[in-house]
């Protein structure tokens, strides 16, 4: 298959220019003024748009099985949503249960994405332990592809990663060059509180953000990176949504520690006032950990994003329909935690961002794409327009508008928690590996088209980071 893309604006994280680009058997073959067409080659009006790396969202939950549920969106559905939108790849979670194999877990997850339409990889959970998890760690890293593990500070009685936990795995990442990352919420702390709010009579949604106040993420994320100084191991914190926990991110940078911070793009838009909606199914629809906050926290997540204390941006993307909300029709603590974003994050960033001039066009190339792929060690594969790398790529019109509704969303859920938003700028083509898979409204996305990316694990940085560590150390006195 070839393509060429002809008369648009290139615009990657660090430049911008005019160029057509050229498509061949999925990667980008040539890119500069007037290229000429091969025969028989596609040829993309790119006119007045931009183009850029197709979107990467780090943070997405397709058909997890959940708090006695399983997320409504599959692999199929939920990454043809994400072409529609502009984003080519997703970095999902195997989340294995305490006690089962992660290297089964692994592969149960590896066989649900084989019906992706775009391209995918994992970060694997660590939900407990011991010297098998040690070990298929190792085997993840080395034969699978796998370099981050994720930790839920979490969902206590259920996936929760305790300090030993995390200490174990921190370190065994370290000795892997792998990327430790962590969703940062005291799980102690939003148990206590849970029971004391249902015991109170406090039973509806919200009572969720009372149970998980900006002090609990706070508290968790300074936990995990503590850790993680005295480990000498980088770490990557998921959805940031309190300034107390962007604090604690900006004291470890300064403190010399190699930290990453993620926002999604419904922390920033959407504010905790959703919680206190008299309809009990439109609060519920909000729920997800941790949860939206106040006008404050979004200002702050806002600079941080700015500022380059958070790095990336993604959506969390956990669908459960209304059916499924409901079984915490009773008690809050029982309605499963998620919402959906996949489709509609470059849109929303976009208008919130570049639009507003808080970001310029190439830092928003940068937080939603470009950056996750340096971390995650898969630039320029993905995340770049350069001669060899995929032709993951979106056409983008800057002018192109449109309202976000449940209505015409492509996401398989009966919510949208950017419903009534006003967006522009939209992607009016999407490639997934030079294929076009989304087209002017039209979405061609192909059940299994999508690739599993392997990511390497890191070597150099990793190691000056530990003997950095070590440096501060005394060796043992003799006496
Ligand atoms: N938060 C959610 O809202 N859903 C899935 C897992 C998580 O941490
Ligand atoms: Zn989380
Ligand atoms: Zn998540």
């Amino acid at each position: 298959m070839t393509s060429l893309i002809r008369g648009g604006t290139v615009v990657t994280a660090d430049q911008t220019y005019r160029a057509d680009i050229l498509c061949v058997d999925g990667k980008i073959a040539a890119i500069g003024p007037d290229l000429d067409a091969p025969t028989g080659a596609q040829i993309i009006d790119a006119g007045g748009q931009v183009v850029m790396p197709g979107g990467i969202d780090p943070h997405t939950h397709m058909q997890l099985p959940f708090m006695g549920t399983v997320a409504s969106e599959d692999f199929y559905t939920g990454t043809a949503a994400a072409l529609a939108g502009g984003t080519t790849s997703i970095i999902d979670f195997v989340i294995p249960d305490p006690q089962q194999s992660i290297m089964e877990a692994y592969k149960t997850w590896r066989g649900w994405a084989e019906k992706s339409a775009a391209d995918y990889g994992f970060h694997v959970a660590i939900t407990w332990w011991d010297d098998s998890v040690g070990k298929d760690m190792g085997d993840l890293v080395r034969k699978e592809g796998v370099n981050s593990f994720k930790h839920f500070m979490a969902y206590k009685g259920a996936i929760m990663a305790d300090d030993e936990i995390l200490y174990n795995s921190f370190t065994r990442s370290l000795e892997l060059g792998a990327m430790p990352t962590v969703h940062a919420e005291n799980g102690e702390l939003v148990f206590q509180l849970q029971k004391k709010l249902i015991e109170e009579g406090i039973t509806g949604p919200e009572g969720h953000p009372l149970s998980r106040p900006p002090a609990a993420e706070g508290e968790a994320a300074n936990r995990a990176l503590r850790l993680a100084e005295v480990i000498g191991v980088p770490l990557y914190i998921v959805h940031v949504s309190t300034s107390d926990a962007l604090e604690e991110i900006k004291r470890a940078k300064a403190a010399g520690q190699r930290v990453y911070g993620e926002v999604l793009a419904g922390h920033l838009t959407v504010d905790d006032s959703v919680y206190l909606d008299p309809d009990w199914n439109k609060a519920a629809a909000h729920v997800m950990s941790p949860p939206f906050r106040s006008p404050e926290h979004q200002a702050a997540l806002w600079k941080g994003l700015q500022g380059g204390a958070l790095q990336t941006t993604a959506t969390d993307h956990c669908c459960f329909c209304a059916d499924q909300k409901a079984m915490g029709k009773d008690n809050f603590t029982q309605i499963p935690n998620g919402t959906a974003g996949v489709e509609d994050r470059m849109s929303v960033l976009w208008t919130h961002g570049v639009n507003t001039g808080r970001l310029t066009m190439n830092e928003f190339v940068a937080v939603t794409s470009a950056n996750a792929a340096k971390i995650f060690n898969i630039y320029p594969q993905k995340g770049a327009v350069q001669v060899g790398a995929d032709a993951d790529l979106v056409v983008w019109d800057p002018e192109l508008s449109k309202t976000i509704s449940v209505k015409t969303h492509h996401q398989n859920v009966d919510y949208n928690i950017f419903e009534g938003m006003e967006v522009t700028g939209l992607a009016t083509h999407t490639l997934s590996r030079g294929v076009l898979a989304y087209k002017d409204g039209d979405l061609r996305a192909v059940k299994g088209a999508g690739q599993y990316v392997k990511r390497p694990a890191f070597a150099a940085p990793f190691d000056a980071l530990s003997k950095q560590a070590a440096l501060h150390r005394p060796g043992p006195v003799k006496r």
